[in-house]
């Protein structure tokens, strides 16, 4: 845990958002896997996590507007608890870290929220994506109605991220570089998908840590969430690999490599993989504060659509053909998102409510619909900037049919590339006073 100053901070600046009434805080419990006793690997409730620090299964805090009394609910263990599980801190003890004077058994967590609905007390809470968690509130409440100025107040909060949170972002990435360099060593024909992830996930065990999203390592980069295992390595592959992990206390990295089996890229690699890479680095110089997250994206668009205009695979003018979409047959996806306790970051609140904010709107246009963070950016955000291109030969095929986008695609010319992959390249950016730097110790690209 960071030291209980830290979440007693939280709070308070929580505490001054929101007039009156009780912040209900729930944690995670043990979803099990298939019967009770059998769990999957316990996950920490992130906003939990953010205003209380504890990492166990079955607490919850509770903060009284009005009164400023907080309360930690959580399991007092037995004899019987401490036979079967090791690292069962004393709930007073763990209360303290988080710098809570008053602590009371989670049994009794029930009585206190029925005497407080008998005062009619107005109770906060936010919605939940596990059903656990929706049936308990519903079922402490008698109702489940997330309350607005609760997650405004949270997403205004979390969003700008503290120093010791980027410390501990740019140490997961930092660790994250160390699993590439075994996965990079290992990418020679040959070897299976399944030997890379085994490597990688043997070293994420080493570090003591667990992947922050299901790995996705696939020489089938252009299916963009492909999580086949099975592909063998062939001479003159791409392997695509996007992982991420959780550094100590809890916040996620989130990169991507794309390297050539064997490690030369052919010419043809080599160009396709520079436009990726030069639409990185100049939407990463265009992150600065003040800019909506849509300029990044589009100074990607413009850059992948110039890139494959000079090799012929699109024609006419870049700026007409970004803003007709034809660039998405190549980039379908967003530029980035928002990252912290989790990959994307409070996304539990809302995708457009956490990316967007309140004035701007989604676009319905395939692949500008993907974007994921358009909302103008603040110093101390943290995101990705993931651009990429694909070839997807079904989709290649439905736009040809359909001569979507005719003008500005040349389709003789991409059928030699129906076989090609995907390619994309992934950091995380914290946005500076300026500008933006990249985080983590550099991952080669
Ligand atoms: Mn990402």
């Amino acid at each position: 845990m960071f030291t209980s100053t830290i979440y007693q901070s939280r709070r308070n600046i929580l505490s001054s958002k929101i007039k009156n009434g009780i912040v209900l805080l729930i944690g995670n419990t043990n979803s099990p896997l298939d019967y009770k006793a059998n769990s999957y690997p316990f996950h920490q409730d992130d906003t939990f996590r953010y205003y209380f620090g504890i990492n166990k299964a079955d607490y919850a805090g509770v903060i009284d507007l009005d009164s400023g009394e907080e309360i930690l609910f959580g399991n007092k263990y037995t004899i019987e608890d401490k036979i079967w599980s090791s690292n069962l801190p004393d709930l007073n003890e763990l209360a303290f870290s988080a710098g809570i004077e008053k602590s009371k058994n989670i049994r009794e967590l029930q009585i206190y929220i029925s005497s407080q609905i008998e005062k009619k007390r107005l109770i906060h809470h936010i919605p939940y994506a596990r059903a656990e968690n929706i049936n308990l509130i519903t079922g402490l409440l008698g109702y489940y109605n997330p309350s607005s100025v609760l997650v405004d107040s949270i997403i205004e909060q979390r969003i700008v991220k503290s120093e010791e949170e980027v410390n501990e972002i740019e140490d997961a990435i930092t660790v994250s570089g160390k699993i590439y360099d075994v996965a990079r060593k290992l990418s020679i024909p040959g070897k299976k998908e399944s030997e890379i992830l085994s490597a990688m996930l043997y070293k994420t065990a080493l570090s003591e840590t667990t992947t922050s999203f299901a790995p996705i390592v696939t020489v089938r980069g252009e299916t963009l969430h492909n999580e086949s295992r099975e592909n063998i390595l062939k001479e003159n592959d791409l392997l695509l690999i996007d992982f991420g992990i959780f550094s100590k206390e809890g916040y996620a990295s989130d990169n991507t490599r794309t390297f050539p089996v064997g490690g030369e890229f052919t010419s043809l690699q080599k160009d396709i993989y520079s436009i990726v890479l030069n639409a990185q680095l100049k939407a990463i110089d265009t992150v600065k504060p003040g800019l909506n997250n849509l300029e990044v994206h589009k100074t990607a668009c413009l850059t992948i659509a110039d890139g494959l205009k000079s090799l012929g695979l699109m024609n006419g003018n870049v700026q007409d053909a970004v803003e007709s979409g034809a660039h998405a047959l190549f980039f379908p996806h967003g530029i980035g998102h928002l990252l912290g306790l989790t990959t994307h970051d409070m996304e539990v609140f809302g995708e457009d409510l956490v990316g967007y904010g309140k004035g701007l709107k989604r676009s319905s246009q395939f692949g500008l619909r993907s974007l994921r963070l358009a909302r103008e950016l603040r110093e101390g955000f943290v995101l990705t900037i993931e651009p990429g291109i694909y070839f997807i030969p079904q989709l290649i095929d439905i736009w040809q049919s359909e001569n979507k986008c005719k003008d500005f695609i040349n389709y003789d010319k991409l059928q030699t590339f129906r076989q090609f992959g995907g390619i994309r390249i992934e950091d995380d950016v914290i946005v500076t006073k300026t500008s933006s730097r990249v985080l983590g110790k550099p991952i080669p690209k």
